[in-house]
Protein backbone atom coordinates (compact mmCIF):
# COMPACT_ATOMS: atom_id res chain seq x y z
CA UNK A 1 0.00 0.00 0.00
CA UNK A 2 1.23 3.48 -1.00
CA UNK A 3 1.98 5.89 2.00
CA UNK A 4 1.23 8.95 -1.06
CA UNK A 5 -2.03 9.45 -0.74
CA UNK A 6 -3.20 12.80 -2.69
CA UNK A 7 -6.77 13.96 -2.61
CA UNK A 8 -7.85 15.90 -5.57
CA UNK A 9 -8.95 19.28 -4.66
CA UNK A 10 -12.03 20.80 -7.09
CA UNK A 11 -10.03 23.17 -9.47
CA UNK A 12 -12.42 26.20 -9.90
CA UNK A 13 -9.53 28.06 -11.88
CA UNK A 14 -11.02 30.39 -14.79
CA UNK A 15 -9.39 32.79 -17.61
CA UNK A 16 -8.91 35.20 -14.77
CA UNK A 17 -7.14 32.76 -12.70
CA UNK A 18 -6.77 30.08 -10.49
CA UNK A 19 -9.29 28.92 -7.33
CA UNK A 20 -9.08 26.17 -5.21
CA UNK A 21 -11.26 25.28 -2.40
CA UNK A 22 -10.85 23.38 0.40
CA UNK A 23 -13.92 22.43 2.68
CA UNK A 24 -14.14 21.03 6.26
CA UNK A 25 -16.51 18.22 6.64
CA UNK A 26 -15.84 17.22 2.98
CA UNK A 27 -12.60 16.96 1.68
CA UNK A 28 -10.74 16.97 4.63
CA UNK A 29 -10.88 13.35 6.83
CA UNK A 30 -10.16 14.90 10.07
CA UNK A 31 -11.27 18.27 12.34
CA UNK A 32 -9.09 20.70 11.13
CA UNK A 33 -7.40 22.40 14.28
CA UNK A 34 -4.43 24.55 12.70
CA UNK A 35 -2.90 26.03 9.24
CA UNK A 36 0.10 26.93 8.63
CA UNK A 37 2.53 27.83 5.55
CA UNK A 38 6.42 27.77 4.83
CA UNK A 39 7.60 30.19 2.53
CA UNK A 40 11.18 31.89 1.28
CA UNK A 41 13.17 28.70 2.06
CA UNK A 42 16.51 28.91 1.49
CA UNK A 43 17.92 26.91 -1.61
CA UNK A 44 19.57 23.69 -0.94
CA UNK A 45 17.59 23.82 2.28
CA UNK A 46 15.84 20.52 3.43
CA UNK A 47 13.38 20.35 6.26
CA UNK A 48 11.01 18.22 8.43
CA UNK A 49 12.70 14.94 9.64
CA UNK A 50 10.34 13.71 12.39
CA UNK A 51 6.83 12.24 12.56
CA UNK A 52 4.11 12.67 14.60
CA UNK A 53 2.32 10.09 17.21
CA UNK A 54 -0.91 11.74 16.96
CA UNK A 55 -1.05 14.63 14.17
CA UNK A 56 -2.55 14.35 10.81
CA UNK A 57 -2.25 16.64 7.72
CA UNK A 58 -2.82 17.45 4.43
CA UNK A 59 0.20 19.47 2.50
CA UNK A 60 -0.05 21.96 -0.61
CA UNK A 61 1.93 23.14 -2.88
CA UNK A 62 -0.26 26.55 -3.21
CA UNK A 63 2.75 27.61 -5.12
CA UNK A 64 5.71 26.70 -6.67
CA UNK A 65 7.16 22.91 -5.79
CA UNK A 66 8.53 21.04 -3.39
CA UNK A 67 9.82 17.22 -3.20
CA UNK A 68 8.32 14.90 0.01
CA UNK A 69 9.86 12.16 1.22
CA UNK A 70 7.61 9.50 3.14
CA UNK A 71 8.81 6.59 5.24
CA UNK A 72 6.68 4.14 7.62
CA UNK A 73 9.86 2.60 8.86
CA UNK A 74 9.75 -0.06 6.29
CA UNK A 75 10.06 1.75 2.97
CA UNK A 76 10.56 5.47 1.76
CA UNK A 77 8.43 7.05 -0.93
CA UNK A 78 9.23 9.87 -2.70
CA UNK A 79 6.76 12.44 -4.55
CA UNK A 80 6.93 15.76 -6.28
CA UNK A 81 4.45 18.12 -5.04
CA UNK A 82 3.78 20.42 -7.99
CA UNK A 83 -0.20 21.02 -8.28
CA UNK A 84 -1.82 23.58 -6.33
CA UNK A 85 -5.49 21.48 -6.79
CA UNK A 86 -3.06 18.02 -4.74
CA UNK A 87 -3.22 17.51 -1.21
CA UNK A 88 -0.62 14.79 0.34
CA UNK A 89 -2.80 13.61 3.33
CA UNK A 90 0.32 12.42 5.92
CA UNK A 91 -1.29 9.84 8.56
CA UNK A 92 0.20 9.88 12.20
CA UNK A 93 3.34 7.77 12.57
CA UNK A 94 4.61 8.43 9.08
CA UNK A 95 8.38 10.41 8.67
CA UNK A 96 8.62 13.39 6.55
CA UNK A 97 11.35 14.75 4.91
CA UNK A 98 10.96 17.86 2.32
CA UNK A 99 13.54 18.92 0.02
CA UNK A 100 14.33 20.48 -3.39
CA UNK A 101 11.98 23.73 -2.57
CA UNK A 102 11.48 25.76 -5.74
CA UNK A 103 12.49 29.94 -4.49
CA UNK A 104 8.88 30.80 -4.75
CA UNK A 105 7.43 27.66 -3.63
CA UNK A 106 4.54 28.12 -0.62
CA UNK A 107 3.98 24.96 1.14
CA UNK A 108 0.20 25.18 3.29
CA UNK A 109 -0.40 22.33 5.67
CA UNK A 110 -3.92 21.93 7.21
CA UNK A 111 -3.38 20.47 10.68
CA UNK A 112 -5.88 18.07 12.78
CA UNK A 113 -4.34 19.03 15.92
CA UNK A 114 -2.60 22.35 17.76
CA UNK A 115 0.78 22.65 17.82
CA UNK A 116 2.14 20.66 20.26
CA UNK A 117 6.09 19.63 20.96
CA UNK A 118 5.45 16.69 23.26
CA UNK A 119 3.91 15.15 19.34
CA UNK A 120 6.88 14.89 17.57
CA UNK A 121 9.23 12.23 17.03
CA UNK A 122 12.45 14.10 15.90
CA UNK A 123 15.01 10.80 16.35
CA UNK A 124 14.96 8.23 13.28
CA UNK A 125 16.02 5.26 14.99
CA UNK A 126 13.30 6.10 17.84
CA UNK A 127 10.65 5.99 15.36
CA UNK A 128 11.60 3.59 13.63
CA UNK A 129 11.01 1.05 16.61
CA UNK A 130 8.18 2.68 17.45
CA UNK A 131 6.62 2.10 14.23
CA UNK A 132 8.15 -1.11 13.36
C1 LIG B 1 5.44 18.99 9.37
C2 LIG B 1 6.11 19.64 8.21
C3 LIG B 1 5.40 19.38 6.92
C4 LIG B 1 5.19 26.21 15.90
O1 LIG B 1 5.42 26.85 16.95
N1 LIG B 1 3.91 26.09 15.47
C5 LIG B 1 3.60 25.39 14.32
O2 LIG B 1 2.40 25.29 13.97
C6 LIG B 1 4.67 24.79 13.58
C7 LIG B 1 4.38 24.01 12.32
C8 LIG B 1 5.94 24.94 14.04
N2 LIG B 1 6.19 25.63 15.17
C9 LIG B 1 7.58 25.80 15.63
C10 LIG B 1 8.29 24.51 16.02
C11 LIG B 1 9.73 24.78 15.68
O3 LIG B 1 10.35 25.43 16.76
O4 LIG B 1 8.35 26.34 14.54
C12 LIG B 1 9.64 25.78 14.52
C13 LIG B 1 9.90 25.13 13.17
O5 LIG B 1 9.13 23.90 13.05
P1 LIG B 1 9.72 22.58 12.40
O6 LIG B 1 11.19 22.55 12.56
O7 LIG B 1 8.95 21.43 12.94
O8 LIG B 1 9.35 22.81 10.86
P2 LIG B 1 9.45 21.78 9.66
O9 LIG B 1 9.37 22.56 8.41
O10 LIG B 1 10.61 20.87 9.83
O11 LIG B 1 8.13 20.87 9.80
C14 LIG B 1 6.86 21.47 9.62
C15 LIG B 1 5.89 21.04 10.74
O12 LIG B 1 6.44 21.37 12.01
C16 LIG B 1 5.64 19.56 10.73
O13 LIG B 1 4.58 19.24 11.60
O14 LIG B 1 4.86 17.94 9.23
O15 LIG B 1 6.31 21.06 8.37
Amino acid sequence: MTLLNIINFPDLSDERGGLVAIETGKDIPFKVERVYFIHSTQTGVSRGFHAHKKLKQIAFCVKGSCEFILDDGKKRETLALDNPCKGLLIESMIWREMRNFTDDCVLMVIASEHFSESDYIRDYDQFVSLAT
